[in-house]
């Protein structure tokens, strides 16, 4: 049973949740994950997320708190941005915010008013819902304005940004996104954003462990504001974080208590310090490589088997599969995956002419299975699976082998969290 110890008070008090429970660890365990934003924790992260530091309220920030009894959250909050700080070379960090787009959203309030326009990579191009979406309050309080990747390279066309960011006037420009498989140059970005006055917000939700594992340039140097996640390439608990100058600190303070959020989530943040630590050990940078070689290792298997990987190949921790040759839609090929035990995601490649919710490519990304220690030469046998079922997306006979050497594959890697 995959179960874990820590799972056995559970077990006492709700054991119809904790079944639930153990059957998501089962799911985990025997499933090869290739959602490009997931990945898996370990047992000490799991354990910072599961103290006592849940019942703690502490709205406010260290030194400065509306309860009393915060001595020792105090110095866990300030261990923590101290390691952020560290860990990614920042004079300000704020480890409140719950998720990437809350993040986002005290980014905006700390630097722009509403109304005021915001540039940012389009959502059906790689950037997220927060990057100016209409459903989104990105869209719907801020005027937003988009740029897309070159047609023929699908690469960012920086000229294009610039041309637009002098065009526009924006406020805020925004870079960073969620599925573009490039290298993105910051540096460019800043220097765009200083020629019109304009801010430059970096969200690094998704390359945060590339940046930390010294595989992706940092932002640092460049950016106003920085938002990210620690769950993915990061591999922390599920929550957000802003980094930024220290004249900047006050505001964003501001902007995440009172401006967006109660209390902060202690245990939480615990586990980002925990999460930080580890990204700051030689290992995470062997990880952060490993990332990417197994990336490049399924983009060019994927490639190899006939089918085109947008904009040529990857930089970074995913691979965005054009689906258009074999007739089938994202959803269909998500759906068709899961069956044979591998989960991924169908995602809008640029200038698609599917809706989003059927997508016309395929996003996969490696962090899951690099923590689960899969080498180059398991990552190019899981993208032959992959090919393999997108090809023959209907076959039972070819979703019960793959099924079976997905499982042969889980059970010689299994997940952290339960070790
Ligand atoms: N939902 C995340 C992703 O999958 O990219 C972004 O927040």
């Amino acid at each position: 049973m995959n179960t874990n110890a820590a799972l056995m008070p559970l077990y006492q008090s709700d054991p119809e949740l904790a079944a639930l429970i153990t059957k998501e660890n089962e799911r985990q365990s025997s499933t090869i994950d290739l959602i490009a934003s997931e990945n898996h924790v370990d047992s000490a992260i799991l354990a910072a997320q599961a103290s006592l530091l849940t019942d703690k309220y502490a709205e406010g920030y260290p030194g400065r708190r509306y309860y009393n009894g915060c001595s020792v959250v105090d110095e866990v909050e300030e261990l923590v941005i101290s390691r952020a700080k560290a860990l990614f070379g920042a004079e300000y960090a704020n480890v409140q915010p719950h998720a990437g787009s809350q993040a986002n959203f005290a980014a905006y309030q700390a630097f722009i008013e509403p109304g005021a326009t915001v540039l940012g990579m389009d959502r059906s191009h790689g950037g997220h819902l927060t990057h100016g979406a209409s459903v989104n309050f990105s869209g719907k309080l801020f005027h937003s304005v988009s740029y897309q990747v070159d047609p023929d390279t699908e690469l960012i066309d920086y000229d294009i940004v610039r041309r637009m960011a002098h065009e526009h006037r924006p406020a805020l420009i925004i870079a960073g996104a969620s599925s573009y498989p490039r290298i993105i140059d910051f540096a460019i970005f800043g220097e765009i954003a200083r020629e019109v006055d304009a801010k430059l917000m970096v969200d690094m939700a998704h390359i945060a462990g590339l940046i930390a594992g010294g595989v992706h340039p940092s932002p640092v140097p460049h950016a106003d504001v920085i938002t990210g996640t620690t769950q993915k390439t990061l591999r922390g608990p599920r929550g957000g974080m802003i980094l930024s100058r220290d004249e900047y600190g006050k505001k964003i303070d501001s902007a995440v208590f009172p401006g967006s959020q109660g209390g902060p989530l202690l245990h939480v943040i615990a586990a980002k310090g925990t999460c930080f630590l580890q990204a700051m050990r030689p290992e995470f940078r062997d990880y952060a490589q490993a990332i990417v070689a197994n990336a490049r290792a399924m983009a060019e298997t994927i490639a190899e088997d006939g089918l085109r990987v947008v904009s040529g190949g990857t930089d970074n921790h995913l691979v965005l599969v054009d689906l258009s040759a074999l007739g089938i839609t994202g959803k269909d090929a998500g759906m068709a995956l899961e069956r044979a035990g591998i989960v991924a995601n169908k995602n809008s490649i640029p200038y698609d002419t599917i809706p989003p919710a059927l997508a016309g490519g395929l996003r996969v990304g490696t962090p899951a299975i690099t923590t689960r220690g899969f080498n180059v030469d398991e990552a190019r046998t899981v993208a032959h699976l992959v090919c393999r079922v997108l090809r023959n997306p209907e076959s039972e006979q070819v979703r019960d082998e793959v099924r079976r050497t997905v499982s042969e594959l889980c059970e010689s890697h299994p997940i952290p969290g339960l070790l």
